[in-house]
């Protein structure tokens, strides 16, 4: 089949994710083919380096036979076991174990999920039961913050704080509150980012105030907003809501869906930012997404309530702890460490990231350049002396990310904001490569917006 032919297919039979499908249709899709490393290969043969390491997940990189054998070996002898009914395998005893010994110590329990969002559904779930069977089932709000992102089922998107997806998907889940996201370049100008990071911690003991103190059950947060445009908070911000925290007796969620498996240059978020959290979500980087696999990482102090005063949890997917998910996971994590993938974002590539990202900042289209570990945005603006955004009809973010596309370049944009995530595996001389490619894709962004106009006033020939 050719690249027609897979398209006329695909605008005939599938809707995709966090699409406009009629606008895809007439456009077109990309098709992706094959990957080795850090790159993609379409069907027309275009090589392209994935800067979003998949959506986020492809710690490993592409191609990465160990894995290939792991899934392989699991398939031929158990593919498929439940969990449920008394019921266990090795892989999910392994990976549990595993997932145990790199988490922070006072975790050490998990319940697996099939992926990110049913990992979120399953936090509500534990959350609402914890505080139950403490005696105080009035304590069941959930304050997440806008803008954050944690999945697309209905749970997920409750939690979450994009409000688009609110206003097509809702009523949402009732009880889950919302705060202001620590987003210093977007909201907080004016102020220095640490008085604008205690702020928005501020924000939160607000709310628990404005809805009760006593009813309040847990926050949840990404350490680093992914999806909402790799928003770092201030240095300021976490050390603010851990003491709000502590004084409400709240429960603390970090999902680290995005941040955990290294992308920050440690094995979890929370331990860049010394957080102890009750839960910790996780998926995606889990197994380098090769295989869909999520799950709960649960702190002691709700696995012992769960466990010793809980009875039947009614709960629980067909794949929780999936035998060749698991398997291949378990496989990743022992990659990741044998090669010391996360010590090497922490020691070497974030800084050379960060070194070489930071040269985009003179850019005139570019407000802002930041990254942590293998996480990095670029904030797109009309007037770098003012930080004046582009207007919103010229959808630069938009035109940038298909010009890297066009380009060999996968970054991805959110409105106006410029995102990466490589592999954790990419080289220092694929970092050069990517950060060139962004140049280019920057320079031919500023040349059409600012010419457009004009060229529109030249005659034609
Ligand atoms: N939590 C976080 C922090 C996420 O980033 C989820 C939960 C949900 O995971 P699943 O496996 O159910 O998708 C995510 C997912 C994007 C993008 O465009 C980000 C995600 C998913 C799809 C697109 O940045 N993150």
């Amino acid at each position: 089949m050719q690249t027609q032919d897979y398209q006329a297919l695909d605008r005939t039979h599938h809707l995709h994710p966090f699409t406009d499908f009629k606008a895809l249709g007439e456009e077109g899709s990309r098709v992706v083919t094959h990957a080795e490393g850090v790159y993609l290969r379409d069907s027309e043969g275009n090589r392209i380096l994935d800067g979003m390491a998949g959506l986020w997940c492809v710690n490993l990189g592409y191609g990465r036979r160990e894995l290939v054998e792991a899934a392989t070996a699991q398939l031929e002898q158990l593919p498929y076991y439940n969990t449920f009914f008394k019921t266990t395998h090795p892989p999910a005893v392994r990976l549990a174990e595993k997932l145990c010994k790199l988490a922070p110590s006072h975790i050490n329990q998990v319940f697996f999920t099939g992926s990110g969002s049913e990992a979120n559904d399953t936090v509500l779930r534990m959350v609402r039961r914890y505080w139950a069977l403490k005696g105080r089932p009035d304590k069941q709000w959930i304050i997440g913050r806008e803008n954050g992102y944690h999945g697309s089922t209905l749970a997920g998107m409750s939690l979450g704080g994009m409000a688009p997806m609110h206003a097509q998907g809702g009523p949402c889940v009732p009880g889950i509150a919302h705060i202001r996201q620590p987003y210093w370049f977007g909201e907080g100008q004016g102020m220095s980012p640490e008085a604008f990071g205690r702020e928005c911690a501020a924000a939160l003991e607000a709310k628990i105030l404005e809805l009760g103190e006593d009813r309040v059950a847990a926050f949840i947060a990404e350490p680093v907003q992914g999806a909402g445009g790799a928003i770092m908070p201030p240095e300021s911000y976490w050390p603010a809501v851990k003491k709000v925290l502590a004084k409400y007796d709240i429960l603390l969620v970090v999902d680290e869906v995005i941040c955990g498996f290294g992308r920050l240059g440690e094995w979890f978020g929370s331990q860049h930012y010394g957080l102890e959290p009750d839960l910790m979500p996780v998926a995606k980087g889990l197994s380098s997404g090769y295989l869909p696999i999520g799950g709960v990482l649960v702190g002691d102090r709700v696995a012992e309530t769960l466990v010793e005063e809980g009875g039947e949890f009614f709960h629980g997917f067909t794949y929780s702890g999936h035998p060749t998910c698991a398997a291949v996971a378990l496989k990743n994590l022992e990659l990741l460490e044998a090669e010391g993938v996360v010590d090497r974002v922490r020691e070497d590539l974030g800084s050379y990231l960060a070194e070489r990202w930071a040269s985009l900042a003179d850019h005139p289209i570019v407000g802002e350049a930041r990254s942590l570990g293998l996480m990095a945005a670029l904030e797109l603006v009309a007037d770098k002396t003012t930080g004046q955004r582009f207007d919103k009809s010229l959808g630069a973010g938009n035109l940038c990310r298909d010009l890297c596309f066009a380009s060999g370049l996968v970054m991805r944009s959110v409105g106006d904001t410029m995102i990466i995530a490589p592999p954790l595996v990419i080289r220092r001389e694929e970092i050069d490569e990517l950060v060139e490619l962004a140049r280019r894709a920057l320079d031919e962004t500023a040349r059409r917006l600012t010419h457009a106009p004009h060229m529109q006033e030249e005659p034609t020939a």
